[in-house]
């Protein structure tokens, strides 16, 4: 395996962070193309617990170039107290170790602010976002008036691009009862927080192709999940960045080429944070245990995730939309205790059978879940480090997944720690 692409191929929170880790130990570079810091990544290493939002999982492990890439969108004054946080646990981080794309898109506060406003007006509008500021980053960006890393390098420029952001943005905040934004004090920020942030700018799509070119091996780490693309997620609920493994070349200045394995992270149930349409979500005790077991609250945000059974249609559909080559399964143990279990292999819209969830939103709200049941296992399957570790109902369990998705699992995840992971060959 050279260039890996680690994707989510759920809604998010399927256990990347450990996958990734595991992975970038192979790896000469960790790069992130999508998302900013609405991503959460809770690594365990010998104990050490590491949350990284915005910084590429690779920095925690020494020797490794970590790399910000131009699909992200980056929050300057977050970078600089994460870089902070995790310095200060013992990790060294230099412009050799860290580098963002000089044409990465940068977060200001009018982001947050306007993204939080919109949610908060308990309107139409609402999408349950991180708040972080990501869809009004990302919207910017498209507009043509979004300030990026390499113009904080010259005042001429910077005044520029404030002003055509601004011209934008006050009319807007003015519709909603928002106060101008003081372009000075705007200003003086940038000025400031600029030095900490082109330290580590650079020609990253140059410098990417310079290292494949070197037969360095490049592990592309994805954020959120394939349901949550701006294309192919359940739109409007969705975050406003392409998530699906393609947008890793276009999110490093990589050609597709680049890529020789994605490795889709799909967790043995289904969460999901925030609104909109979750065909097996489950209000029952048995939804209440798949939280409770699993830890279900977003490393972001902190909210309560909402929990069902495993969606294989879902899951067959990302593993299409993402070119995924093989799946990680993750938390398995999660399911351990369970009488029975469910699997959703389709729906049902009005008497038909469908093996794919529609894109129209009202054929989405009648399509009814189609099951198929499973026995579940008695015995522990946490921490277990080989096939012959796991009961047989599991193993069936791990089959008809592979079988229902049309995916092989490359890998099994049994706990957080690294070690509790099997390979299969
Ligand atoms: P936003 O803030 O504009 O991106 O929100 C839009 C929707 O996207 C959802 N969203 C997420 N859902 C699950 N996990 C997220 N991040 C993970 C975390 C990190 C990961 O642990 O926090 O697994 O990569 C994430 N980020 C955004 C959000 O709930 C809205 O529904
Ligand atoms: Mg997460």
């Amino acid at each position: 395996m050279a260039n890996v692409v680690v994707v989510g191929a759920q809604w998010g929170d399927e256990g990347k962070g450990k996958i990734v880790d595991w992975l970038s130990e192979r790896a000469d570079v960790v790069a992130r193309f999508q998302g900013g810091h609405n991503a959460g990544h809770t690594l365990v290493v010998s104990g050490e617990v590491y949350k990284l939002h915005a910084l590429p999982s690779g920095v925690v492990r020494g020797g490794k170039l970590s790399v910000i890439g131009n699909g992200v969108v980056l929050d300057p004054w977050h970078l600089v107290k994460e870089i902070e946080t995790i310095r200060a646990q013992g990790v060294e981080i230099t412009p050799e170790t860290l580098m963002i794309a000089e044409n990465t898109p940068l977060i200001l506060p009018f982001h947050g602010e306007l993204d939080r406003a919109r949610e908060g007006q308990n309107s139409v509008a609402k999408i349950g976002t991180t708040g972080r500021g990501i869809g009004p980053c990302y919207e910017d960006k498209v507009g043509r008036r979004v300030i990026r890393v390499a113009d904080l390098a010259d005042d001429a420029t910077l005044e520029l691009r404030v002003d055509r952001a601004l011209v934008h943005h006050n009319a807007l905040r003015n519709g909603l009862g928002l106060t101008p934004i003081d372009r000075d004090a705007l200003l003086a920020d940038l000025r400031a927080i600029a030095p900490s942030v082109l330290e580590y700018a650079a020609p990253v799509w140059k410098v990417l192709n310079e290292k494949r070119k070197a037969g360095k091996r490049i592990l592309f780490e994805g954020a959120q999940g394939a349901l949550l693309d701006i294309d192919f997620g359940t739109y409007p609920f969705v975050t406003s960045s392409n998530v699906i493994a393609g947008q890793a070349a276009a999110g490093t200045g990589m050609g597709p080429g680049a890529i020789d394995f994605v490795l889709g992270i799909v967790k043995a149930y289904t969460t999901r944070v925030g609104e909109g349409p979750f065909p097996t979500e489950l209000d029952d005790a048995d939804g209440q245990m798949l939280g409770e077991r699993g830890h279900e609250f977003g490393t972001t945000t902190g909210r309560k995730r909402r929990c069902g059974w495993f969606d294989a249609a879902l899951v067959r559909q990302t593993c299409i939309t993402s070119g995924v080559t093989g799946i990680a399964l993750t938390k398995l143990d999660v399911l351990d205790g369970f009488e029975t279990l469910k699997i959703c292999t389709g729906y049902d819209l009005d008497g038909v059978v469908l093996d794919y969830l529609p894109t129209a939103a009202d054929q989405q709200a009648r399509c009814v879940p189609v099951y198929e049941e499973m026995p579940g296992w008695s015995e522990t399957t946490e921490g277990a480090r080989s096939w012959a570790d796991l009961p047989a109902a599991a193993i069936k369990y791990v089959r008809r997944v592979e079988e229902l998705i049309g995916c092989p699992v490359a890998m099994l995840s049994t706990s957080p720690e690294r070690e509790d992971t099997i390979l299969v060959t």
